[in-house]
């Protein structure tokens, strides 16, 4: 296979480079954004001044950044509030996996239990005892369990919320720290009134019931009731459960976000896309860095090439949860063979060619497709490093795909 392009961005000055960058940056919403805005600024100063291999280093720097920063989340509850269940929720793991927090035991000790998201590596789901369990002051128990760590407190509660617990809530605001409160088995509460009651059955009241407990159990010891988040860990996307993810994704630190977005199970569509965009503005920013210091031309894809594009695909693959082993658990999740859900999917099979010329076939359309949803391919020379476009393919076949089987699991 011949050479596809020419590297241009050899004759550029920085000056279009900056221009590039800012225009970039400009179409993301502020709360959107995976790098801070100083970062972003900083940048976007040393382009101005020519300074590439500046630039260079604080994108690099901003990028490592965020896969190193550690994600702590604490969840605390009383024992059978539904903790464990809505910690493996979270991780995209099935109760009865290996390293699966356990459900439905009772809560016998007093530490903390950590649990590593099996895709995201810097993130930890903490399983705190229950404030009543350890029978400490609240002051003591946030000592105890090391408060200082986390981002954020999630305080689960599936009935009544004790005294102990609305001490602890204050505590934790006391010690600046955040807290949701979730109020779980939502689903159970709805199954009973609607056996008890089939005739006069109002969802919406009966939630909006739920809700009113806890902002009345607040206001009657004198605090402002926290937002409330009515979930179910066994039915994710219905309920607030998305809601509540978007809350966190807006309070967390920006350098953050990237990951936590990541982390999160496919249970919508909607959040389907935010990874995506996410994910493409990781991409973008990988390619400007590797764009600005390009000093080799761009030829074709050669072999090298292919083990390293199956590596991104793969990897990809795996963040959006359409890899071989979340296949199998999604197939026994929703008793849809696993034949099936390969059958309606891409990604598996986009790199399975034999020669290099289809590849650089693939190459080409790729190209095409970006062009004509961009009104034309752009000048500036960074946006035709390869990679870039194989890699925005990768990601929108893995995002098609993880939609397709989020429609299909959702049949049964
Ligand atoms: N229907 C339903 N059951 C739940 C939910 N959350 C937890 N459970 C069940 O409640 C019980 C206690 O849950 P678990 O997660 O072990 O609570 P923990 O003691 O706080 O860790 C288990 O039998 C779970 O299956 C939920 O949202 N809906
Ligand atoms: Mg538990």
């Amino acid at each position: 296979m011949g050479q596809l392009f020419s590297d241009t961005s050899k004759d550029e000055d920085s000056g279009d480079l900056e221009t590039s960058f800012i225009a970039y940056f400009k179409k993301i919403k502020t709360e959107n954004k995976i790098i801070p805005q100083e970062t972003i600024r900083l940048i976007e100063l040393h382009l101005k001044k020519g300074n590439i291999q500046g630039a260079h280093s604080v994108i690099s720097d901003a990028l490592k950044n965020v896969d190193k920063v550690p994600i702590n989340i604490a969840v605390t509850g009383e024992s059978g509030a539904g903790k464990s269940s809505f910690i493996n929720a979270l991780r995209g793991v099935g109760h009865e996996e290996e390293d699966a927090a356990e459900v439905g035991v009772t809560e016998t000790t007093k530490e903390r239990t950590p649990y590593k998201h099996p895709k995201i590596k810097n993130m930890t789901l903490w399983d705190l005892p229950g404030i009543g369990t350890t029978k400490f002051p609240p002051k003591d128990y946030l000592e105890k369990v090391e408060f200082q760590e986390y981002d954020l407190f999630i305080i689960v509660s599936a009935t009544r919320f004790t005294k102990h617990e609305l001490e602890l809530a204050k505590a934790i605001r006391f010690m600046k720290k955040n807290y949701y409160l979730v109020r779980t088995k939502v689903d159970i509460d709805l199954d009973n009134e609607k056996k008890s009651k089939p005739r006069t059955f109002d969802r919406e009241k009966i939630l909006q019931k739920i809700k009113s407990y806890y902002v009345n159990t607040f206001n009657q010891n004198n605090m402002e009731a926290p937002e409330i988040f009515l979930i179910s860990s066994s039915h994710l996307s219905d309920y607030d459960f998305p809601v509540l993810m978007d809350t966190l994704i807006k309070d967390l630190p920006v350098q953050k976000r990237h990951n936590f977005m990541l982390s999160l199970p496919n249970i919508t569509e909607a959040a389907i896309d935010r990874k995506q965009k996410s994910m493409q503005q990781n991409i973008w920013l990988e390619a400007f860095k590797g764009g600005i210091l390009a000093t080799v031309p761009v030829v074709g894809i050669i072999r090298d090439d292919v083990e390293k594009l199956k590596e991104k695909l793969n990897h990809y693959r795996d963040l959006f949860g359409v890899d071989d082993e979340s296949l199998e658990f999604m197939a026994k999740a929703s008793q849809v063979p696993v034949e099936r859900l390969k059958e309606i999917i891409k990604s598996p099979y986009l790199l399975d060619t034999k020669n290099e010329e289809t590849l650089g076939e693939m190459f080409l359309k790729c190209l095409e497709k970006f062009a004509s949803a961009n009104g034309g391919l752009l000048a500036t020379g960074l946006y035709f490093r390869k990679t870039f476009y194989m890699h925005l393919l990768f990601l929108d076949t893995v995002t098609d795909d993880a939609k397709v089987l989020l429609r299909e699991t959702l049949k049964n």
